[in-house]
């Protein structure tokens, strides 16, 4: 029997590395998952919803850094991956999609399900091309590999059912070598102008982002020469943060006044591997040099004035041997100890509360205490972000999932089970809002029937809280921010789910321990208040209206006991 063209893209995949594919079956992918049943290598994951297929698989690309797979059948199958997919895109992780098409005698013609999913997921991948003659496979699905794992993104390939379950004119994969890993590194003249303008400052700040990871060592050093205070953006807190002497913490509205100050106050901003997208935060006097390992990538956030282009660990091993101690500590110190109490207020915040009222910042405080050394967290867009970003602390083993750059609403769940069914013995936490779970709550189904053990914690304050505060901040009173919720520890139970309820501050730390004890997927709710805004590092004029008149109008509104509520805990801090 010839090799059908499906069976050739499963081994194709398989030799690439690629160990699961996550999606949802259907007729016109019937021949691609008939292909995967009858093998061992590539393994089906089953869930719920597409978009959950789309986000899980680029948790696994980057925790693992490998090529991950999902797929969804014609018309709305795959056309419910696209929100995972922008997410997965924006995130630079390696993922791709099968997008299984019509039968392709009747393209063109309106036919049921019909899109066309080369229109439609153009926008997020860097590939998107359909095949629709056996002669083409595998050559298009290898060059759908090699354009998403060495251009880090989204590769998507189309092809009818009748095409896949077509004869293969090809007999194997045609592609033998392991991805290629090249040293990138600015050249010896540019390493030299670097060391040379570096050696020439005293106050220098340095901005690291994700592109940092895998050049700790050589980061703590860099600071070490440069006495330099060392800022992260919000994706370079797993790989930046811990055991960092240096550490000043984040900038950006959920970061620490330390961290805007650090970068305020430099002479020379050296940004590295980040892509902090919030311009006002930049310093408008300093100079500032960025590294980074795409060309394009320099400037796009800030004027720069020195550009280089590197892989951090290379170019910063290249300019170490260069560089002169600088003996002026000032800045560091200043920024340092500015630190410590930005921290300190915030640890203030963690006290468990009072009466009923549970902080949630107590919650991921003690969280943070009982989860294990290798971790792996994923917080929702919203309030989950900004305690994940100030409670959870990272230690080299531990890693945290986000929808940092794309900012969907729902992904914490859905990262939770590409974590969870790519890294079986790891605990896996989601830091979980209630507007978040409900947004692709089908899921919880798929941890018992994956017998993934993932542990949800979930932010129930009755509210789309993250808006509420934008709302606030807009000077705006705040509309249908209300959620009407239901009990989800008794929901969990009723889908096979430990399900549990901490209702005082109290039970907190119990209920947490049990949770993650439970050997078995576990959802722990826990009312939280719903006024625990954080604080802006600067309050701008701006600002200060928009909160004003907000004052104003909640006053109208009878709302004036949460502005002071809010004016106490954050603002004014
Ligand atoms: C509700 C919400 C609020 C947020 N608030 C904040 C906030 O207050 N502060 C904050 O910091 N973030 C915040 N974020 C996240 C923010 O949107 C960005 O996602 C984040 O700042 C980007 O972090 P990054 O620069 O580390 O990562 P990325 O944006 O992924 O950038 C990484 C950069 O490194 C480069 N790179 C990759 N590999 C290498 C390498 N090997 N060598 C050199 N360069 C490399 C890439 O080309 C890229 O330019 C928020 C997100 C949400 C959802
Ligand atoms: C898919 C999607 N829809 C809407 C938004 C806008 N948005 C950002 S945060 C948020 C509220 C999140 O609510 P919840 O999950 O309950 O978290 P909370 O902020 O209340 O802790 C909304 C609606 C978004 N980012 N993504
Ligand atoms: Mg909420």
């Amino acid at each position: 029997m010839p090799k059908k063209v499906a069976e050739l893209m499963v081994e194709v995949l398989a030799g690439a590395g690629v160990k699961r594919v996550y999606g949802v079956v259907g007729d016109s992918l019937n021949g691609f998952t008939d292909a995967i049943r009858s093998q061992k290598e590539l393994q089906w994951i089953h869930v719920r919803h597409e978009e959950v297929a789309a986000f899980a698989a680029g948790a696994e690309a980057h925790l693992t850094e490998q090529l991950t797979v999902c797929a969804g059948s014609c018309g709305p199958g795959n056309l419910h991956l696209i929100n995972g997919l922008y997410d997965c895109h924006r995130s630079r992780v390696p993922v791709l999609a099968i997008a299984a098409q019509i039968p392709s005698s009747e393209i063109g013609s309106g036919y049921f399900q019909e899109t066309h999913p080369e229109h439609l997921f153009a926008q997020c991948s860097h590939f998107c091309e359909v095949v629709s003659h056996p002669e083409q496979m595998p050559r298009v699905l290898e060059i759908a590999i090699q354009t998403a794992v060495s251009r880090r993104g989204v590769a998507v390939v189309v092809i009818s059912g009748d095409v896949a379950l077509q004869a293969a004119t090809v007999a194997s994969p045609r592609l033998h070598f392991p991805p290629p890993r090249p040293t990138l590194c600015p050249s010896n003249e540019e390493i030299e102008s670097l060391a040379t303008l570096l050696n020439e400052s005293k106050k220098i700040t340095i901005l690291g982002g994700a592109g940092c990871a895998g050049a700790h060592p050589e980061l703590v050093s860099l600071a070490g020469k440069l006495n330099s205070p060392i800022v992260h953006a919000m994706r370079g807190k797993e790989f930046i943060e811990y055991d960092n002497p240096f550490d000043v913490g984040m900038t950006g509205l959920l970061g620490f006044s330390s961290g805007y100050y650090a970068m305020m106050n430099c002479d020379l901003l050296l940004m590295i591997g980040t892509d902090f997208p919030y311009q006002q935060f930049f310093p408008k006097n300093a100079k500032i040099a960025q590294i980074d390992i795409r060309g394009e990538q320099l400037g796009r956030r800030t004027k720069v004035d020195y550009g280089f282009v590197g892989d951090t660990r290379p170019t910063l091993r290249a300019l170490l041997p260069r560089l002169k101690q600088n003996h002026s500590d000032k800045h560091l110190r200043a920024s340092l100890e500015h630190y410590g109490k930005a921290r300190k207020d915030l640890e203030d915040l963690a006290a468990p509360g009072s009466g009923k009222t549970i902080h949630p910042q107590h919650v991921v405080r003690t969280l943070d205490e009982l989860a294990t050394d290798d971790a792996i967290f994923s917080c929702d867009v919203g309030t989950p972000t900004i305690w994940a970003a100030r409670y959870l602390t990272m230690n080299g083993k531990r890693r945290l999932l986000g929808s940092f750059n794309h900012g969907s609403m729902a992904n914490a769940l859905p990262q939770g089970i590409g974590a969870q069914v790519s890294h079986p013995g790891r605990q896996v936490v989601t830091l979980s809002g209630d507007g978040g779970l409900a947004m692709l709550m089908g899921d919880l189904l798929s941890l018992r029937q994956l017998k993934a053990p993932v542990k949800i914690v979930v932010f129930k304050n009755n509210s789309l809280a993250f808006v509420e505060l934008e709302m606030m901040a807009a000077g705006l009173v705040d509309f249908e921010t209300d959620l009407q919720n239901p009990n989800f520890a008794k929901m969990a139970e009723a889908v096979g789910l430990l399900g549990l309820t901490a209702e005082t501050p109290e039970q907190v730390r119990p209920m947490i321990a049990e949770a993650l004890k439970h050997d078995g997927p576990a959802l722990l709710e826990v009312p939280v208040s719903r006024q625990e805004l954080s604080m802006p590092p600067k309050i701008t004029l701006e600002q200060v209206k928009g909160f004003g008149l907000f004052a104003l109008k909640a006053v109208l509104s009878g709302y004036g006991d949460k502005l002071i509520d809010l004016a106490d805990t954050n603002l004014w801090r």
